[in-house]
């Protein structure tokens, strides 16, 4: 989840500006085929062409049947490009409310601290709380495992080959403090096992409104690839719940905030299953400051849930 390397500005509107012109294209084509295959339409251009009618009618006719053919082009042309703003909603396969204090019969903790040394933090299986219908991954200023600070990290025992993957998140309330809610192997990252090896980030960011999604691959012969995106800036994500989600199919997958989809990018290499992940972790200069403000602040997650497409 957390790499050396910074994320790279990207965002989805960026592609569907180099989407458009290709767009225009098609639907002067759907214009032609409207044009051809309408029997009014057809009926009065047949009219205007063969019937002796005076100059002033045919003209009249012909704005008739423009008005008619630009009607129908619109139509259908809205109907073919609206973009669906839900997933499918299959049957629930997995759920998390976060309302009972049994995490650990379905989840998996860490206990320790990785090597890296922007991880500020080691992460701990008594970080991870439900308290009212939440479950809490928290932060303590506390010396532990070389760190400075704790956080927590979990990962799904089950794990998933495409599906809805959803979560209702809100950030801890400061900076310096990856929140993440991500798609990988339950085993980690097994490159030696000569697999293509996927993550799918569906949320990572930091108070307040820093909120990132990515696609990570690792071919099993060559460098890891990120694919990074960005979600709006407008949103406070550590104030406020937000829905994250992610539809993964054998063909897309597609990201989602709050019902609205944000992100398309076709699945070329994410074709094994994979554990839901939820994290935290404090990061130097990655998320801005770490300062004492970090203490006691939490990841809220009120739910996850897997849904079958
Ligand atoms: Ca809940």
């Amino acid at each position: 989840m957390l790499r050396s390397s910074r994320i790279h500005p990207y965002t989805s509107y960026a592609r569907a500006l180099d989407a458009r012109p290709a767009r225009r294209k098609h639907n002067a084509g759907v214009l032609l085929d409207l044009i051809g295959q309408n029997r009014l339409i057809e009926f009065i251009l047949k009219f205007i062409l063969f019937r002796s009618i005076a100059m002033k009618t045919r003209y009249n006719l012909l704005r008739l049947t423009c008005a008619l053919a630009l009607s129908v082009n619109a139509a259908f042309v809205f109907a073919q490009t609206a973009q669906p703003t839900q997933s499918a909603q299959g049957p629930v396969t997995f759920s998390e409310e976060c309302d009972q204090p049994t995490l650990d019969e379905a989840w998996k903790f860490e206990n320790g601290a990785d090597r890296r040394p922007y991880m500020l933090s080691s992460r701990w299986r008594d970080n991870v709380t439900t308290s009212q219908g939440q479950c809490r991954l928290g932060q303590r200023k506390e010396s532990r495992g070389g760190k400075e600070w704790t956080s927590g990290h979990m990962w799904s025992k089950q794990e998933f080959l495409y599906g809805h993957f959803e979560a209702r998140i809100k950030f801890g309330t400061a900076p310096g403090v990856d929140n993440a809610f991500w798609l990988m192997s339950a085993k980690g990252k097994p490159r030696e096992s000569g697999e293509t090896v996927c993550e799918i980030d569906i949320v990572e960011g930091t108070h307040p409104n820093v909120a990132t999604n990515n696609l990570h691959v690792t071919p099993a012969d060559g460098p890891r690839k990120a694919s990074p995106g960005k979600y709006s800036k407008d949103k406070d994500y550590s104030n406020e719940f937000h829905v994250f989600a992610v539809d993964w199919t054998a063909d897309e997958i597609r990201w989602f905030l709050d019902g609205q989809q944000v992100r398309t990018e076709p699945n070329k290499n994410c074709h094994s299953p994979l554990a839901v992940r939820l994290s935290t972790a404090v990061i130097k200069g990655f998320w801005g400051e770490v300062s004492d403000a970090i203490n006691g602040t939490a990841m809220e997650v009120d739910y996850v849930r897997v849904r079958k497409q």
